[in-house]
């Protein structure tokens, strides 16, 4: 199989690939990072694929007390999510689905969102008013800095298997370095659907606001999220009023980071929601999130392969081997110089692989190789006393201890090798 340029196929072939060497090779170099994490990409890859197409995942992420439940309750509109003081933590994920449950109920199970945990705005979309929302499934995750490592545990599983992230952060703990290097940043390399906001804008004066979310922006660009839309949002929707002078309020000077006040209430949340909609109307991000998973993948394979294989030749093996008769470290040396040699040229994880496989069966040769002998000698003819009839009995168990000798060779070093040798081959003749 071929393919031109990486990022070139459907997605479907591209996890036909990245299925077919995790297969191929999977036997061969377990615990190579590069495998193991194509396997755990395939498996999500085949599983979002397989899962409705339909829905589009989002998630609320953040610290303690940003406004994650908050959110979640100003587009739900109703107190589902319990917010900080009723309960300081989320330890698990709440979910609400725009759109039907029992579509939806796969998928949940997937993310591992209890039912009890599970909402719908079914109804909200018939009356029409949320029919821009529809296909999104939103969930409000645990904490990432919680104190309880499961339910960081969980927030980081969540965080690979959603389509989008929406990550609240609030005007205290916004630099935060846990956030910007724990998760930001690889969140941004990871996917394209990634917004942040900056949430309890109210808490701030108006004065204030512009700073806070430049010097927010500024974290983010430094940290390469430059596209990465910034939102400033009020959760809550408790907008104090605007201060005021003599002349009467106040209003904050226009800018990008001026939060539009609502007079319907949670400010920026509208933007937030202006910014979703669309994402969840072309309804391809979550096939968009697979695809760069399985490109990543694939331009990881890179150092999996190289040169093609040259054949190893096994006659000095079998000298070798021969010669060591039963001193197994003359025998390891022997297996040890076949391996070398049909491992040369192979990148470094192959070359690790073939080794391994010449070595699988070091412990039994010795023994082998013994029986090779006994069984020569018992070929030996009893009455070799005719002129040259010793010399032609040697000649002949010669013969016959090479040619056993070289059965063992076959099947205790040169058969693994060969099969890891095929492997690495058709590894190759899949990714090139
Ligand atoms: N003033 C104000 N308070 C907020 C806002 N968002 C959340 N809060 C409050 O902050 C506290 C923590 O919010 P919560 O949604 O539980 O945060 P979570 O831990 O991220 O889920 C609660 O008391 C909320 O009422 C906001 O935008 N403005
Ligand atoms: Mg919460």
């Amino acid at each position: 199989m071929t393919h031109a340029t990486p990022g070139s196929e459907s997605v479907a072939t591209k996890l036909d690939i990245v299925q077919q060497v995790v297969d191929l090779a999977g036997e061969h170099l377990a615990g190579e990072p590069a495998l193991e994490n194509a396997r755990v990409i395939a498996e999500r890859s085949a599983d979002r694929l397989r899962l409705s197409r339909g829905f589009t995942t989002i998630a609320l992420a953040g610290t303690t007390g940003s406004g994650k439940s908050s959110m979640f309750n100003a587009f739900t509109t109703i107190d589902r999510s319990p917010a900080g003081i009723l309960r300081p933590t989320t330890s698990e994920p709440y979910a609400c689905v725009w759109g039907s449950l029992t579509y939806a109920d796969e998928l949940l199970d997937w993310l591992g969102v209890s039912s009890r945990r599970r909402f719908t705005r079914e109804s909200a979309l018939d009356a029409n008013d949320e029919a821009g929302l529809r296909g999104m499934i939103l969930l409000d995750l645990p904490d990432v800095d919680s104190v309880e490592p499961r339910h960081r545990a969980e927030v980081d599983r969540l965080l690979h298997l959603v389509d989008v992230v929406v990550w609240i952060c609030d005007p205290q703990k916004y630099g935060d370095q846990l956030v910007h290097e724990g998760y930001l940043r690889q969140l941004a390399s990871q996917r394209d659907g990634l917004i942040v906001a900056l949430n309890q804008t109210d808490k701030l004066q108006p004065a204030q606001l512009p700073k806070v979310g430049a010097d927010l922006r500024q974290l983010l660009d430094d940290g390469g999220l430059g596209k990465v839309p910034l939102v400033p949002t009020s959760a809550t929707g408790d907008v104090p009023a605007l201060p005021t002078s003599k002349r009467g309020p106040i209003k904050p000077k226009p800018g990008p980071f001026v939060t539009e006040r609502s007079t319907r209430g949670y400010p920026g949340v509208a933007v937030l929601r202006a910014l979703l909609e669309p994402v969840i109307l072309r309804g391809t991000v979550a096939e968009e999130a697979v695809d760069r998973d399985l490109t990543a993948t694939l331009a990881d394979f890179a150092k999996l392969v190289g040169n093609p294989v040259t054949p190893p030749s096994i006659n000095s093996l079998v000298r070798g081997l021969a010669s060591a008769g039963t001193d197994a470290a003359r025998v390891e040396q022997s297996v040890q110089a076949f391996a070398a040699s049909a491992a040369a040229g192979l990148p470094g994880p192959w070359a690790r692989a073939v080794e391994t496989a010449a070595r699988s069966r070091l412990g039994e040769l010795p023994a082998a190789l013994s029986q090779a002998v006994a069984y020569a000698d018992a070929q030996r003819p009893r009455r070799a006393w005719l002129p040259g009839a010793k010399k032609r009995a040697d000649a002949r168990t010669e013969t016959i201890l090479r040619a056993e000798i070289d059965k063992v060779a076959l099947r205790y070093v040169v058969e693994p090798v060969r099969r890891a040798l095929t492997a690495y081959e058709r590894t190759r003749t899949t990714l090139t």
